[in-house]
């Protein structure tokens, strides 16, 4: 591709200057209540790019009176006119694309080209999600001892909080919002406070795409907790979706467990990136540099832990170094760059700790190893190997640029090494024996399993983790039903 060819931001200040700011109740922007307001920073520079609403919990509770209001006519509005609102939002992304990538750029800090990335798979929940809409279907049947009919049907579970993260601040919104519109629900959003821009676009995208008001309302706070809480023990609320960390997580099910509340929980990952000495090495070093460095290392999909067979380990150690040290550190929207800031100044310090351990404990730094002085928290890619047992970056998830090995000797060493965490959601294996890829995907605990691909994430494949990494799916066939509840009815024969 040539210079001339290659995507590039659009200007910021324009950008900036053409954003909404308040909270999207109803099908009106506003303020919060006492005109409270929080700045969002750029983590590449420090320096804030937008003041916007701050909402209070009265506010969070006058977006569910919208969402709730809006409920009745939304479920009943025909699924082909869903679909098409959907799918024109889909279009519409696709035109604007330069302009919301930017904006994750600079409130995110990852690479614009992983914006770009991030625009083509989010967008795709809209398309998947449009083509779903209509294809929503129940059952008629004879019931087995002939005295009457049976028939299930599908509904709309009903009004529904989206709660979001700020590592996808597009792909976390669309996976979630597509879904429950489509499915004839009416949502209140919440996207995280260091993030908020993107869903701001996004809501007025969708408007502008035809979307009734009060179908979808975003709340933006820098109170998660306060506003979250009357909003789930709301007994008019039917569903609610998170996406983030697992301590959070697990309160929030708390929470929902006293309203009886369906959830969907997609909470954190340990994944573990399995190398056997029959991989196609090639395969495996371009896999593991997307699978850890894809998002700065900040994606519950990041591969944590290189478990690699002890033949090939220091070859492949060798090799991915030799990858890593041409990764080009900077501001996203600067051209060439690969690596961003992290998010903000506590994720910095986690890569830190977590590495500082695991180099007390013995393992080797073979580049990078701690964070870059400047302005905007940036952390050195970093590669560490013969990490020991026992060191803290196996078993917390660290949500940076770090890429730890730890070599195997066998095969079934290589499976405990594997499962020997308490997440499961994503494992990634690389070899060239069939039956042993086939044997690894009956034996790891994991909800998605890369099988030679160092990247996971369609929007028409079940996204989601078993033990503590979640609880439900989103994306494919099985997205839908998150947001829909199932009925029978009993009939006579006829
Ligand atoms: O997550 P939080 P944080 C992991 C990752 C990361 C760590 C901390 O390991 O280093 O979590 O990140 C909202 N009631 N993941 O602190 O706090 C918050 O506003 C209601 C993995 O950013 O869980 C935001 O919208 N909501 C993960 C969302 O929860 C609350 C992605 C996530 O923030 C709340 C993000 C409360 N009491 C972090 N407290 C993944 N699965 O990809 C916070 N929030």
């Amino acid at each position: 591709q040539n210079a001339s060819s290659t995507p590039r931001p659009v200007d910021e200040a324009t950008l900036l200057a053409s954003l909404p700011s308040g909270l999207f109740v109803g099908g009106e922007w506003r303020d919060a209540s006492g005109g409270a307001t929080f700045d969002v920073a750029d983590p590449a520079t420090g320096r804030t790019i937008a003041t916007i609403a701050d909402a209070s919990p009265d506010d969070g509770i006058t977006a569910l009176d919208a969402a709730v209001d809006a409920a009745a006519e939304w479920a009943a509005t025909a699924p082909r006119v869903r679909a098409e609102i959907l799918r024109r939002a889909f279009d519409m992304l696709q035109e604007r694309k330069l302009e919301i990538a930017t904006l994750m750029t600079l409130e995110m800090g990852k690479p614009f080209a992983e914006s770009l990335g991030e625009v083509a798979y989010g967008g795709e929940f809209l398309r998947w999600f449009s083509e779903e809409a209509v294809r929503i279907t129940g059952r008629y049947g004879v019931n087995p001892e002939g005295t009457g009919r049976t028939i299930v049907s599908q509904h709309p579970v009903g009004p529904c909080y989206l709660i979001t993260p700020w590592n996808f601040p597009l792909a976390m919104a669309t996976r979630k919002i597509a879904p429950a519109l489509a499915a004839g629900c009416t949502v209140v959003v919440k996207p995280a406070e260091l993030t908020p821009l993107t869903t701001l676009f996004f809501a007025q995208l969708l408007t502008d795409a035809g979307l009734p008001a009060g179908v979808l309302n975003v709340v933006t706070t820098t109170h998660s907790g306060p506003v979250s809480k009357p909003i789930i023990s709301d007994p008019r609320l039917r569903k609610l979706s998170f996406t983030g960390s697992t301590a959070v997580g697990k309160k929030l099910i708390a929470q929902a467990a006293e309203n009886v509340l369906r959830t969907s929980m997609e909470l954190g990952g340990n994944a573990p990136f399995v190398i056997f000495d029959d991989a196609d090495l090639d395969k495996a070093v371009d896999g593991a540099m997307l699978a850890k460095f894809r998002n700065i290392g900040q994606a519950c999909t990041a591969a944590n832990r290189f478990i690699v067979q002890r033949g090939i380990a220091d070859e492949f150690a060798r090799r991915v170094t030799e990858r890593v040290e041409q990764l080009r550190v900077g501001r996203g929207t600067d051209e060439g760059v690969t690596i961003g800031p992290l998010i903000n100044e506590s994720a910095v310090e986690k890569a830190r700790t977590l590495t500082d351990d695991a180099v007390t404990r013995g393992a080797q730094v073979l580049t990078g190893g701690s964070a870059i002085d400047g302005d905007g928290t940036f952390f050195a890619p970093t590669v560490i190997t013969e990490v020991p047992t026992g060191s803290d970056i196996l078993r917390e998830e660290i949500f940076g640029p770090v890429l730890a090995i730890i070599p195997f000797d066998d095969e079934e060493d290589a499976v405990r090494l594997a499962n020997d965490t308490e997440y499961g959601l994503v494992a990634y294996v690389f070899t060239e024996n069939l039956a042993r890829g086939q044997r690894m995907i009956e034996r790891l605990d994991t909800g998605m399993m890369g099988l030679n691909v160092g990247v996971v994430s369609n929007a028409s494949a079940p996204f989601g983790g078993v033990k503590q990494s979640g609880i439900g799916r989103e994306g494919g066939l099985e997205g839908i039903h998150e947001y829909l509840s199932t009925k029978y009815t009993m009939t006579p024969n006829p």
